[in-house]
């Protein structure tokens, strides 16, 4: 059987870095809010090896940027999450869920302030564009949003700051985690953020002209080779490691944030209102059912995790459901789980069971697996 392949059409949108990426020799590619995310370079365990030690140039052009801008653009933001905004300065990135009226998962984008009435929500892959004109039409509020022509590129990796440095001065290294500056490139200003979907350090350029893609590229191509750089993207295992969470996979629709851990960007009692609150208050009151943990687990390196695998308790209770699996070179087998209330505590003995029917014995661990600097 020959394996199937994913037609290519312009609804599976190509970034200004495509050409580039493939000239480097892309493996594989998903797709992310329509559009085409690199899945891997030379195999997921030499992109990790070397993302932990050099620099990686990665496009992210698909953390879409919706834009809302106008007189009730902070208090439409401020809606659509449960995170206090009210104290956040310009030039501040926040990691926010979003939520329904049921406190339920939408997304968990980086939201980013530009201005008092100018906002980026960084997005993960759902359409919250429409979402976001649809509380905008109903609740009447005078906000201009649209995706504007912005696509983040990313540099990572410890050697992040001196390739930054050599391209965009050493303003760069001013700049604090989460934390954004504006720097000029070719005539333009961009967004240049420390953050990225990685814990070994890194930037995010926010592109703002499409026609620059390859220019931004090759300039930071040329500039990275005393610095080993490679073409790299997010990395499956160094995110299972650092405990970074991906909305589709690990957290849906069906889970509300403090399932999810995010406890710390949900301000439940602050005097900002938002969608959701009510639900939210209430599930925190009641305790939640479930909770996303680390697992460890033996075996040979697992499969990948395409469907959620049941996870047992020695007896064969169902205890949870695990979302993402990996082989770390350091750890050994690594995943999320969604674990039932009564088998969350670290330590729990569990079975994990992978698509060969294999049963896989495990441990219930804390998140993230490795802390930074670990
Ligand atoms: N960068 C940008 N947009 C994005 C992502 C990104 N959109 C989609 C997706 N990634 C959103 N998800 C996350 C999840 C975690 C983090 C960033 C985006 C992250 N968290 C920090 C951590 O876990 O150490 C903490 C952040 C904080 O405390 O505020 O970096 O990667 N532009």
């Amino acid at each position: 059987m020959t394996a199937p392949i994913m037609a290519a059409s312009r609804r599976t949108r190509r970034t200004p870095y495509s050409d580039r990426v493939e000239a480097h020799g892309v493996k594989g590619y998903t797709v992310y809010n329509h559009m085409l995310l690199p899945t891997a370079f030379r195999s997921l365990e030499e992109d990790y090896r070397h993302l932990c030690e050099h620099v990686q140039v990665w496009d992210v052009a698909c953390e879409r940027q919706v834009e809302l801008q106008g007189p009730d653009a902070a208090r439409l933001t401020q809606m659509m999450t449960p995170r206090d905004l009210s104290r956040a300065q310009i030039g501040q990135c926040l990691y926010a869920p979003l939520v329904d009226e049921a406190g339920r998962m939408l997304n968990d984008p980086v939201i980013l302030k530009l201005a008092e009435d100018r906002f980026w929500l960084s997005i993960a892959d759902s359409d919250v564009l429409l979402w976001a004109k649809g509380l905008a039409l109903g609740l009447r509020l005078d906000v201009r949003i649209d995706e504007p022509d912005v696509s983040p590129l990313a540099v990572q990796g410890p050697k992040s700051d001196d390739l930054m440095a050599a391209v965009f001065g050493d303003a760069v290294r001013a700049i604090k985690f989460f934390r954004f500056a504006v720097l000029p490139f070719r005539g333009r200003r961009l967004v240049v953020a420390r953050s990225g979907w990685s814990k070994q350090g890194g930037f995010e350029i926010y592109l703002d002209d499409s026609s620059l893609g390859g220019a931004l590229w090759d300039t930071l191509w040329e500039a990275g080779r005393p610095f080993d750089v490679a073409a790299g993207c997010p990395n499956l295992i160094e995110r299972v490691e650092g405990g970074l969470l991906s909305y589709g996979n690990d957290m849906t629709r069906e889970h509300n944030p403090l399932e999810c851990g995010l406890d710390r960007y949900c301000s439940l009692d602050g005097g900002h209102d938002f969608i959701g609150r009510a639900a939210l208050r209430d599930i925190r009151d009641h305790g939640v059912a479930r909770l996303i943990r680390g697992v460890r687990f033996e075996g040979e390196t697992c499969p990948p995790c395409l469907v959620p695998w049941p996870v047992r308790d020695a007896g064969g209770t169902l205890a949870g459901q695990m979302t993402t699996a990996v082989h770390s070179p350091r750890l050994g087998n690594i995943g999320f789980a969604m674990m039932e209330r009564g088998f969350w505590t670290p330590g729990q003995a569990v079975t994990v069971e992978g698509p060969d029917g294999k049963r896989r014995a495990g441990t219930v661990a804390e998140l993230p697996f490795v802390s930074p600097g670990g």
